[in-house]
């Protein structure tokens, strides 16, 4: 007979935070309730052709009045944690001036019906929907200021009881897919002069709000940022390409996280981009690289690295028609880009903590009856999961984790037509049904460990 093996001890570490993540544009609707300002989502989504079947988030999930019924959701998946956005035109509905009670009060209530729940709240300032009347949005580097002083508002309002603020959302895609490909709102294709200036201003909005939340903020706040960095994963682990990937990962990201890691712009970059680099201030580069108490990543797709004798010492090797996806097209399968994410960061940069403030995905979910067995999505999430754990049980310093989503929204251009939710909604009774994925998630978040 074979002998027996010890099995798998497939735990977390104790302390390990599970939760969900949405944003405020994806889900609230409500948007011309209780005074909140027109968004540059509002104008894009409005603008025909722009999303998938002229879907907007006019409506969405309708959360900013049924916020109850999904903490409610919350509480039954068992989570520790939520991570929501708050929408700065509600708060400030032209940009700046004199901020609106109304909108302040909701996520009062929000964040009071959450610690009531037992549930951590950790607050996002800017996921994308910034208010339509600001002058030439992130064009413009007075936005940048106009985004600090909101941050540094709310913060000043919220953090007696949020403790997690993290600054803005994915720097790559309010720079690059709005302003470079034109994919998101304003929907623009800059010349690369354009894109560089969109870039800086973002990464220089980010380092601001962290000052202002300071300034603001109840001490014991810790401030962070939730940025999509390129995930790029070595090909095999052996040293070589280990070290390829963590050199791809430093350069690619130059103008993003890297900039706000090391305060500088590396030579690559400038080198690479020439004529069109950024226009930097004096002092640009220090408020960018303003001191963080944690870093958060969105972690999707890899982005596969070999070693290379070429000048740059690595290639990327490009996702072809047979690379396993989901169902968003950009959407490649591939758990190992959680562990090496977090690991190339911590040995890079060595953040005091790490949080995963967003991980899941799309799937062509069927409602029949009451079930939704999105199979499918279990095995993305345990996949994922698994290298995360991987990474925390090492002792890289990975606090927690957000699944993303607590439920199907409305996925940017996609409109409603990809659905990321682990609990279905349908949209036009505002029903949500757990998905399979919830039961699995409950299951780990229960038993600490993967399932
Ligand atoms: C993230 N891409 O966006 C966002 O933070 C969420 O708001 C969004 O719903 C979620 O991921 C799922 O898409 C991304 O095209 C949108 O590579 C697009 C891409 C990546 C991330």
């Amino acid at each position: 007979t074979l002998a027996q093996a010890a099995p798998l001890d497939l735990s977390f570490p104790k302390d390990f935070v599970f939760g969900c993540a949405t944003a405020a544009y994806q889900i609230e609707g409500a948007v011309a309730e209780d005074g909140r300002g027109r968004s540059n989502w509002d104008v894009f989504a409005h603008t025909p052709g722009k999303i998938a079947n002229g879907d907007t988030g006019d409506v969405a999930c309708d959360s900013y009045h049924r916020y109850p019924q999904d903490i409610a959701l919350l509480r039954d998946l068992g989570v520790g944690a939520y991570r929501f956005s708050i929408a700065w035109p509600r708060i400030f509905p032209d940009g700046r001036g004199k901020p609106n009670a109304k909108g302040v009060a909701y996520y009062d209530r929000l964040v009071d019906a959450l610690l009531a729940a037992g549930i951590t709240p950790h607050a996002t300032m800017f996921h994308w929907d910034y208010p339509a009347a600001l002058p030439g949005g992130w064009q413009n580097r007075d936005t940048a200021y106009a985004l600090a002083d909101y941050a540094g508002y709310m913060a000043g309002e919220l953090s007696d009881r949020v403790k997690h603020i993290m600054t803005v959302n994915e720097l790559r895609c309010f720079t690059d897919l709005s302003h470079k490909e034109g994919l998101h709102a304003p929907g623009l294709k800059l010349p690369p002069a354009g894109v560089n200036q969109v870039r800086h201003h973002g990464v220089l909005a980010h380092g601001l709000a962290v000052q202002a939340i300071r300034a603001q903020a109840k001490p014991g706040t810790q401030v962070g940022i939730a940025d999509n960095m390129i995930a790029f994963t070595p090909v095999m682990e052996t040293p070589e390409h280990i070290a390829a990937a963590q050199k791809a990962t430093r350069i690619e990201n130059a103008m993003f996280l890297t900039a706000v890691m090391e305060g500088r712009y590396l030579d690559e970059y400038l080198a690479q981009e020439g004529a069109a680099a950024p226009k930097v201030k004096d002092g640009d580069m220090a408020i960018i690289a303003s001191p963080l108490d944690f870093v958060s990543l969105n972690v999707y797709t890899p982005e596969w690295v070999r070693a290379d004798d070429g000048p740059k010492g690595y290639k990327v090797v490009p996702h072809v028609a047979s690379s396993p996806r989901m169902a968003s097209p950009w959407l490649v399968v591939g758990p190992e880009a959680a562990y090496w994410t977090v690991r190339n960061v911590s040995e890079m940069w060595k953040p005091k903590a790490l949080y995963i403030s967003e991980n899941g995905a799309s799937a062509d979910d069927t409602l029949a009856g009451d079930r939704v067995d999105d199979a499918d999505r279990v095995m993305y999430l345990r996949g994922y999961l698994s290298q995360f754990r991987r990474a925390a049980v090492e002792g890289y310093p990975l606090k927690g984790y957000f699944l993303w989503s607590l439920m199907d929204n409305f996925e940017w251009a996609d409109g409603y037509s990809k659905r990321f939710g682990i609990h279905y909604v349908d949209f036009a009774s505002q029903r949500r049904v757990p998905k399979l994925s919830a039961r699995w998630y409950r299951e780990v978040i229960r038993r600490n460990r993967i399932v």
